[in-house]
């Protein structure tokens, strides 16, 4: 299936595959998804809350849509959590491939087996960023070791696992958790040094793997399973950007969204979420200078190391 819609509603010739540099591949499966479902209709809402989007990136000075994004056809294998894994694993390796930053959009949480595998065999030594609530590393759940509960426990074999905002899991899943990598909610909280401590875990080569229920309910109602305690927009898209500076992003997901026709607030946020991301992997490379008293990202950064520096003088005071 070809998909005829466009993200953004950016002009057509930012869409097509031979310019595009972005591929945005819809998985919209929910086949083990054990509470709300909806997370099928997750990729429409979000295209359809981008169409009211602005497209230029005030932080990053950036229109980034310049430079193409293309929807592929969607992944709509479902006679099997397995089939649509393989078939997610074939799709992305596809435009792996062709030297595409690639983006999947869930569907629920499982889609990412196939496509952290797709990462993997293009990237020996890959970071797999998680942002959860959920741990999701049991090895089976239900039956099937491709149900939305074991979204990384592979990645947890084959590639170094990174989770972040974690706050629900089953006693069984310590065995498979490696504790030092884990950042949990209830800790993060208190102390921000999680940013620079997860960062430096990170190989160069980092994929994230972003389940939207990371976020506090209060700004993430649409999904399947909230959690309480979760992060906000501000600090999220800090430690993304950190991320996205200081190390090679070479791909990303966002799942679980389940939108809910009466709240677009979620759906707007998630396609906004999208958008920084993009604007923060592509900053870097070029921005033209429209706005020449916006300081430049690199001077950002110096700024912040200046007010960190002197931060740390006035604790020593
Ligand atoms: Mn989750």
């Amino acid at each position: 299936m070809i998909n005829a819609k466009t993200y953004a509603g950016i002009p057509d010739k930012y869409t097509k595959l031979d310019r595009a540099e972005v591929v945005l591949i819809s998985v919209p499966y929910d086949g083990t998804s054990t509470w709300q479902k909806g997370a099928d209709k997750g990729f429409d809402a979000f295209l359809a809350a981008s169409d009211n989007m602005e497209l230029y990136d005030i932080e990053t000075n950036s229109e980034v849509y310049k430079k193409g994004i293309y929807i592929a056809e969607t992944v709509d294998e479902n006679t099997s959590a397995a089939a649509m894994v393989e078939q997610v694993h074939k799709t992305v390796r596809k435009y792996l491939q062709q030297n595409k930053f690639v983006t999947v959009f869930g569907g629920e949480h499982s889609i990412s087996i196939g496509t952290i595998r797709a990462f993997k065999d293009s990237y020996k030594n890959l970071t797999v960023l998680h942002l959860d609530a959920h741990a999701d590393l049991r090895d089976e759940y239900n039956g099937t070791p491709y149900n939305h509960a074991c979204a990384v426990y592979e990645a947890s074999k084959t590639t170094n696992l990174i989770q972040v905002g974690i706050r629900s899991m089953d006693s069984t899943e310590k065995e498979a958790m490696n504790k030092d990598q884990v950042f949990f909610a209830e800790q993060m909280i208190y102390d921000d040094s999680w940013i620079d401590r997860a960062i430096d875990m990170m190989t160069d080569q980092v994929f994230i793997t972003f389940d939207v229920d990371v976020f506090d309910p209060s700004i993430m109602p649409s999904t399947g399973t909230p959690e309480p305690g979760g992060l906000l927009w501000y600090e999220t898209i800090e430690f993304l950007k950190k991320v996205f500076m200081e190390k090679n992003v070479v791909g990303f997901d966002i799942v679980e969204l389940c939108p809910n026709p009466a709240n677009k607030a979620p759906d707007f946020m998630v396609a906004k979420l999208y958008y920084k991301m993009l604007s923060y992997k592509f900053c870097q490379q070029d921005y033209d200078d429209f706005l020449e008293n916006t300081p430049s990202i690199g001077e950002a950064k110096k700024i912040d190391k200046i007010k960190e520096h002197n931060e740390f003088e006035d604790e020593n005071e």
